[in-house]
């Protein structure tokens, strides 16, 4: 057995985008696209009451719809952690006094499902981290002056310090979701390279802690399996004429983090039919839903999960 078998045969997964940004209700960038303060931004840290947020629930929908495993967002780019982190107060248990990454975990492990954490390179909230072009005080008057006493390399060690808290209190974990090195430079802007992380190691640290798990490649460096993000491959892929693990995520609307106008569904006979395509190409498909500030899974999503789960048992 190794660590990837049963990823090879999971064919399908549910990705769960929480944060302050299902509070806002439209889009996980949210912070960035308007440019919002910490200021701005803090009124969906101090309003942050989850009280739908039901993980039993959460695992047994996901379950019904097939899938094999669940990766939830433990921190997403504008930094605030879904854990009882001890490495700064931007925290759900300072929020609101729970752990939602082990209330999730727990809760997937009762249902047999595979245990998958997606956290965010990307840091807005950090005083370290720099400001980019994709950063929200990108266009501030003195932006580039922000980044004078802005230090990456202690943000480095937060970074680490935060997966050494995840790889450590969680028991095993199956899969990990690193989010995302954008090298690109645009308007003058530096981007982030795999350096700015310690990508080298950073997956040193996954493989000491948690030799079991398997490492997607947006850290900057190869991982374990790719990742197409909303396109479908039309052909299995390979890395040097080797077939390659591969896993498109996909939304059902367009958006990861809730978007509460935001009514551009997929169809349930199109998502059928993308999952049958990225199987039959040797890949996985990550199926996003995006619970709503309470913690709720949207009706738009479970609906179309419901559907999913009908066609699957017909064909299990
Ligand atoms: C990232 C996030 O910025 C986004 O909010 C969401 O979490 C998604 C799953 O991942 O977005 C990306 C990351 C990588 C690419 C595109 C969008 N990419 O490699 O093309």
């Amino acid at each position: 057995m190794s660590a990837v078998d049963w990823f090879t045969t999971a064919r399908f997964g549910m990705f769960i985008h929480f944060g302050l940004y299902s509070g806002a209700a439209r889009h996980e960038w949210v912070q960035t696209n308007e440019k919002l303060t910490d200021a701005d931004y803090r009124q969906y840290f101090d309003n942050f009451d989850p009280d739908l947020f039901d993980a039993g629930e959460i695992a047994r929908t996901a379950k019904q719809a097939g899938m094999r495993y669940v990766v939830l967002t433990t921190k997403h780019h504008e930094g605030f952690a879904l854990w009882n982190t001890r490495l700064s107060d931007f925290n759900a248990q300072a929020a609101c006094g729970r752990d939602l990454v082990r209330e999730l975990v727990d809760a997937l492990r009762a249902e047999g499902l595979k245990v998958g954490l997606y956290h965010s390179l990307i840091d807005w909230h950090h005083p370290d981290f720099t400001v980019d072009w994709v950063h929200p005080r990108r266009d501030d008057e003195n932006a580039h002056a922000l980044n004078e006493g802005r230090d990456m390399a202690r943000y480095r060690e937060f970074l680490h310090g935060q997966m050494r808290e995840l790889l450590t209190g969680y028991g095993d974990i199956d899969y990990l979701f690193f989010d995302y090195t954008y090298p690109e430079t645009k308007q003058g802007w530096a981007g982030k390279s795999a350096e700015d992380w310690d990508a080298a190691g950073l997956l040193a640290l996954c493989r000491e802690l948690q030799p079991g798990m398997i490492v997607n490649d947006r850290l900057g460096i190869p991982g374990d399996f790719v990742t197409p993000e909303q396109y479908q491959p039309t052909s299995p892929l390979f890395t040097d004429g080797v077939p390659v693990l591969w896993e498109a995520c996909q939304t059902t609307n367009g958006s990861w983090g809730y978007d509460r106008d935001n009514d551009n569904h997929k169809s349930a006979d199109l998502l059928i039919r993308m999952l049958a395509d990225s199987v039959s190409m040797g890949g996985n498909m990550l199926l996003n839903v995006g619970p709503n500030g309470r913690g709720a899974l949207d009706k738009r999503d479970t609906a179309l999960l419901a559907e999913i789960g009908e066609w699957m048992r017909l064909h299990e």
